[in-house]
């Protein structure tokens, strides 16, 4: 019985660090816009044609209300979705579509690799680094967005 408990600490420790040091990487500082939504940072992944890609950015949220996705399109992809990833156990990590597309009022969303991101399906064209794809967001309070994201492998 008492083998356990050296464990269970190891474990809780390990699992507090693994948070720390994500607060830390995640540790930038946003100047929010007045109102309304704006989109800083976005990169995407590269990929082949009918592949897929990844697009990742931060999303500031000036407005005093939350804003929800409506809509995501991209002209170099028949197909785009806002995806979360979770743990599908065993140290294996899925993903599936966000069923909160929601934005809190005042705040920061960050979508990052091993988390949140902008889902590019079949794509049209090959997105290799140096070239650049345009996502266009439509938010129910926003309207509609658009940003233009380089491509760049994973730094
Ligand atoms: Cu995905």
């Amino acid at each position: 019985m008492n083998k356990f408990i050296p464990l269970l600490f190891l474990a809780i420790i390990l699992t507090t660090a693994s948070c720390a040091q994500e607060e830390t990487a995640g540790e930038q500082e946003f100047v929010l816009p007045d109102d309304g939504i704006e989109i800083v940072d976005a990169w995407a992944r590269p990929g082949r044609v009918n592949g897929v890609s990844a697009i990742y950015m931060h999303v500031l949220n000036g407005s005093a209300d939350t804003d929800t996705l409506l809509a995501l399109s991209s002209p170099s992809a028949g197909l785009v979705e806002l995806h979360e990833t979770f743990d599908r156990g065993e140290g294996m990590m899925g993903m599936r579509e966000s069923e909160e597309p929601y934005f809190p009022g005042k705040s920061v969303v960050s979508m990052r690799p091993g988390g949140l991101h902008v889902m590019l399906m079949q794509l049209n064209e090959a997105l290799n680094e140096g070239q650049e794809v345009e996502l266009n967001l439509v938010f129910s309070g926003a309207g509609e967005i658009s940003v233009t994201a380089p491509v760049r492998s994973r730094d």
